[in-house]
């Protein structure tokens, strides 16, 4: 594992050099950003793939970018699904993006997931390793190199809310819930991408971020083996909570497609039982 973690910290750097050097087109009218963004995804997508392709503890890997399973070490131990810059449109508008990984051993499903972790490229690179058994390990970036910052931990009950989706095609349950929120105080943190959006709840000690089912998506729209699943693998590593709209763990999502979406809702545990209680969800 630590072969994978190390290997993640060596992506990172290539990865952010790429956001802090590509030309990403901005000034030039007629190139459209969607290009742009593509070219950055792409790159990042392969800086992922070489970097794996010849350890042999990786059996496989799936990308967001990449159709299907691409297979590497029959003898291999674990498959690496991964985003490899999730919230790229944002580069565009210089916010921070993020890398996930989600990282398997045997079947594609949540209870085989053994470890995951995420990169924020923001005005500095941040890294967050989470394994079974102990609380996430926050890292920071200098001169190339990660230095351990602390462990987190969420409080019992946080301050920032952070809805996903697009307001005029959410139920009314869930409009309810969000506004029972802010008329409670929470204040309202979200920049569109779910890595600093997570990232922000995760170290300011707890909230709740949401990506619910929307009449336009009633699966919702964050994928479950690169972004739901290792993400609600360290929000309960953290003490908190990541359910779906029906109160079940997102570590208990089988996918049947590598693509496949969830509706989701990652918090610490006041504004997850607010959910249950909003959705009339029964324990
Ligand atoms: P992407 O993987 O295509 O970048 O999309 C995922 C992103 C998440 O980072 C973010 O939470 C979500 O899309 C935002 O979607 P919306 O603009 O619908 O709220
Ligand atoms: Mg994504």
């Amino acid at each position: 594992m630590l072969t994978i973690f190390d290997t993640i910290k060596n992506i990172a750097i290539k990865i952010d050099h790429e956001i802090k050097n590509e030309d990403l087109g901005y000034c030039d009218s007629s190139n459209s950003s969607g290009e742009d963004q593509l070219k950055l995804d792409v790159k990042s997508d392969y800086i992922i793939e070489e970097a794996f392709k010849d350890i042999s503890l990786v059996k496989a890997l799936v990308s967001e970018e990449k159709e299907g399973v691409m297979e590497l070490h029959d003898d291999g131990k674990y498959t690496i699904c991964y985003d490899p810059l999730d919230g790229s449109s944002l580069a565009d508008v210089n916010l921070s993006v993020g890398s996930i990984f989600g990282i398997y051993e045997g079947e594609l499903k949540a209870e085989n997931l053994v470890a995951s972790a995420y990169v924020v490229y923001g005005p500095r690179i941040e890294l967050v390793l989470a394994t079974k058994g102990s609380k996430p390990k926050h890292y920071r970036a200098k001169e190339g190199l990660f230095s351990f910052i602390c462990e987190i931990t969420l409080d019992e009950k946080g301050k920032l809310n952070a809805p996903g989706g697009t307001q005029q095609n959410w139920d009314k349950e869930h409009k309810t819930f969000v506004d029972g929120l802010f008329a409670e105080g929470y204040r309202l943190r979200y920049s569109g991408g779910m890595v600093p959006d997570l990232h922000q709840i995760l170290l300011k000690g707890g909230g709740i971020f949401s990506y619910p089912g929307t009449s336009d998506k009633p699966q919702g729209k964050l994928r479950q083996l690169f972004e739901v699943i290792p993400f609600a693998f360290i929000y309960e590593q953290a003490g908190g909570q990541a359910i779906n709209d029906k109160g079940m763990r997102l570590m208990e999502l089988v996918p049947s497609h590598p693509h496949d979406t969830s509706p989701c809702f990652f918090g610490s545990n006041y504004e997850i039982e607010a959910l249950r209680s909003a959705y009339g969800i029964k324990i």
